[in-house]
């Protein structure tokens, strides 16, 4: 946790959790290059600018999406510190060990709410895919139940206080260059190949002891 914060960038681009062509071939360096380095970079220097010499700029990123949101007059800080903190934690959503699966405590829960883990793909893949347009589909838990759900263009779940466990980005910038239009081909690629299933499991752990705590 940062203690201190730069004056004229408040927020930092987090670096990523593995190198370019760790996810290749199944998303591609160049994606990568293209979705960190212009995309994700560009949503961290625009919040930068607009919110340089604010008090938001005190703020921990998530507690300045969660002030922002449903705040009409601070839609572009939250458009832009929402898609911060939305690529941060896909990043970490995504693994570039091959077919892990889960396990555990996670696992179990899995089989309890959706009836099992086939049934999990076939809801997250209809999330991916109903998404009109730009957005994300996740794993949360919400109300101590594992759900999946979508959000449109910038929107996340933490929000609304929501515990995100998983994420997957479906803005076409995710997957263009090497998928072109076939969002499904890159939905059914993450999913079957690419989910950080012990990152998942962490994040399930520190929402039940919030849970727990309330
Ligand atoms: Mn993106």
């Amino acid at each position: 946790m940062k203690t201190s914060k730069s004056p004229s960038a408040p927020f930092e681009l987090a670096p990523l959790p593995w190198k370019d062509d760790a996810l290749a071939p199944l998303v591609s360096a160049n994606t990568i290059r293209f979705h960190y380095g212009k995309h994700h970079k560009g949503y961290v220097d625009n919040l930068n600018r607009l919110v340089a010499g604010n008090a938001l700029s005190e703020l921990s990123l998530e507690q300045l999406v969660r002030e922002t949101a449903n705040v009409q007059a601070q839609s572009a800080i939250y458009n832009n510190a929402a898609q911060a903190w939305n690529h941060d934690f896909y990043w970490q959503s995504l693994n570039p060990g091959r077919d892990m699966q889960p396990s555990g405590a996670l696992k179990l829960r899995i089989a309890d709410d959706f009836g099992s883990y086939d049934a999990f793909k076939e809801q997250f893949t209809a999330a991916a895919m109903g998404q009109f347009g730009s957005g994300w589909a996740w794993l949360v838990v919400d109300a101590g139940k594992l759900k999946i759900t979508r959000t449109a263009n910038a929107d996340t779940p933490m929000a609304a206080g929501k515990s995100c466990l998983l994420a997957i980005d479906v803005w076409e910038h995710a997957y263009y260059l090497d998928y072109q239009n076939r969002r499904a081909d890159h939905v059914a690629a993450v999913i079957e190949n690419l989910l950080h299933w012990d990152f998942a499991a962490k994040q399930f752990a520190s929402a039940q002891s919030d849970e727990r705590a309330l």
